[in-house]
């Protein structure tokens, strides 16, 4: 029986996961993971729940056991303005907590899915289109842990069999659970700001362009390469996945479209530079060809889409 561990659960895109595998698996058959309680009431009320620093994985070990569990998506992570901001913090949670789950998936026999990031491109690699195998030579300390996080992936799979499966995500624009110290985070704080009628002072210059994906697309890219068959995942390091990419400055015209008002000041600081080397576009073929892999929100969509959810939600 499919029994599913979320680490980092309390994050962006762990809340939204436990949501829907509670609803499609039942409460019973998901357990979430996190270091800190929380947030949301219902989780603490109902549902399978565990503090738990996964760095320790003596800990992890006990919750996998408790829970017999057959599947990991491991998404805790130090993003990459707050990994500049402590290095070692950031090598230490994401290393760390990787080799554990590695470890224990050899021990248990576990299925697991990581993300990892277009950090992982640096000023070697071409910005536009940027292809799958290039040059790897992230400059920030978030980068270089994915880069060998999915050497790690690889090498537990070549040498273990390890069914470890990984996507390199954009900017993930969502609005139930905000991202919280990541440089593309710009594109989800000018929707609140939209929306509570105030001017947002922007991190990143207008003409920024990077990949973005709706939330809704990040699920599906999740649940389709974990569903896929073993045979159609050849790539054991992480896939180039990505949605969509605009600039700055064309998603505050495309939030003006909604609210005439709204307007943005830019005000560039050490993010920029973190902007600055990563890829403009990505080439995702080889994910839209070995397992079939479609977005489905363009700019327009998820402008439209994030409005009337963050609309509702400011409602209830
Ligand atoms: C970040 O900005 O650090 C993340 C990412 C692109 O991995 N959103």
């Amino acid at each position: 029986m499919k029994r599913i561990l979320i680490t980092g659960v309390d994050g962006q895109i762990g809340s939204e996961l436990f949501e829907l595998f509670r609803h499609d698996e039942g409460v019973d058959h998901v357990v979430g993971l996190d270091i800190r309680p929380p947030q949301k009431r219902q989780w603490r009320e109902n549902g399978l729940f565990e503090l738990c620093d996964a760095t320790d994985k003596d800990a992890l070990r006990q919750v996998i056991k408790k829970y017999e569990i057959t599947n990991i998506f491991h998404l805790v992570g130090i993003l990459s303005a707050k990994g500049e901001n402590n290095p070692d913090l950031a090598w230490h949670v994401n290393m760390t907590s990787l080799k554990n789950i590695l470890e224990l998936a050899q021990e248990f026999d576990l299925k697991i899915f990581w993300p990892s990031s277009i950090a992982v491109f640096g000023l070697s690699a071409p910005r536009e289109n940027t292809p799958q195998n290039t040059i790897l030579d992230p400059t920030t300390i978030y980068g270089i842990t994915k880069v060998s996080g999915e050497l790690l992936c690889n090498y537990y799979h070549q040498k273990f069999a390890i069914d470890v499966r990984s996507i390199r995500f954009p900017g993930i624009i969502s609005y139930d659970t905000p991202p919280g110290g990541g440089t593309t985070d710009y594109a989800v704080d000018m929707f609140y700001y939209a929306l509570r009628q105030e001017k947002y002072t922007c991190f990143v210059s207008p003409e920024t362009t990077l990949p973005m994906m709706y939330m809704a697309d990040a699920i599906k890219s999740i649940l389709d390469i974990m569903r896929a068959e073993k045979q159609q995942i050849k790539v054991r390091t992480s896939y180039n996945v990505t949605g969509i990419s605009f600039s700055a400055r064309e998603l505050e015209l495309e939030i003006c479209k909604h609210f005439p008002g709204f307007s943005c000041s830019y005000k560039p600081d050490y993010r920029q530079r973190i902007a600055d080397s990563w890829p403009c576009t990505i080439d995702d073929s080889l994910a839209r060809q070995q397992w079939n892999w479609q977005h489905q929100f363009d700019l327009a969509k998820i402008t439209a889409d994030m409005i009337e959810n963050l609309k509702s939600k400011a409602t209830v």
